[in-house]
């Protein structure tokens, strides 16, 4: 499998997953600063321009967070990165799709990305750290007594992981739930591993 990937960006979330299986794969590391996602030879892959996209041996490119973490759920079922229970899997879903839609889409892209949304790049970035706060407090309460998101370790807990890292790397302080959650993860040895492989110590 190819894996293109950033370091320190949503990808972080989709590797950790792959070393949580140990999967071997190759790494491609895209640039976006430089544009290299806008490159024909990496829309001609994905044509939305985004990370991570994850291209089977078949040559299929799964070019979605959401898509590529229940892929790998499903076809490694023995890792048990959905729960079997249905309701558990649900929450787990739900919030997978929290952190990367809401907590990515809606609160961290106007924090890093705020010229996207208009004239005022100091008010749209407020209102994303405004975003990011109301909803990690959200979370707070879901994984309230959990030693991860939905109890057992899932694929929602690498989404949660990723923008739990942002946070920290913007200076904005978790909430406790979410803070305990976030050093339970740095804690894993796949984490460590993609941590240190991303260049972060
Ligand atoms: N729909 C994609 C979006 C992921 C996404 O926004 N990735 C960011 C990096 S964290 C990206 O590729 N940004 C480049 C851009 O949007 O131009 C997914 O969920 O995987």
């Amino acid at each position: 499998m190819k894996f293109y990937m950033t370091p320190g960006s949503c990808s972080t979330g989709i590797h950790i997953l792959l070393e949580e299986i140990g999967l071997v794969f190759e790494a491609y590391v895209l640039n976006l600063p430089r544009g290299d996602h806008l490159k024909p030879e990496y829309l001609a892959i994905n044509p939305q321009g985004t990370i991570p996209t994850l291209v089977l041996d078949d040559g299929t490119a799964l070019t979605d967070f959401v898509g590529i973490a229940t892929w790998l759920a499903q076809t490694y079922p023995r890792r048990k990165l959905l729960p079997d229970d249905p309701v558990l899997a649900d929450e787990a879903r739900a919030m997978l799709a929290f952190c990367t839609r809401h907590i990515h889409g809606e609160a961290f892209r106007r924090v890093f990305t705020p010229d996207r949304y208009g004239p005022d790049p100091d008010a749209t970035i407020a209102e994303g750290h405004a975003i990011a706060a109301s909803a990690f407090e959200t979370v707070d309460r879901e994984i309230a007594g959990r030693e991860y998101a939905v109890g057992p370790f899932s694929i929602a807990d690498a989404a949660l992981f990723y923008v739990e890292f942002w946070a920290d790397k913007i200076g904005m302080a978790l909430p406790l739930n979410c803070s305990s959650h976030y050093q339970r993860m740095k804690a894993r040895p796949a984490v460590r591993q993609v941590l240190a492989e991303e260049g972060y110590r």
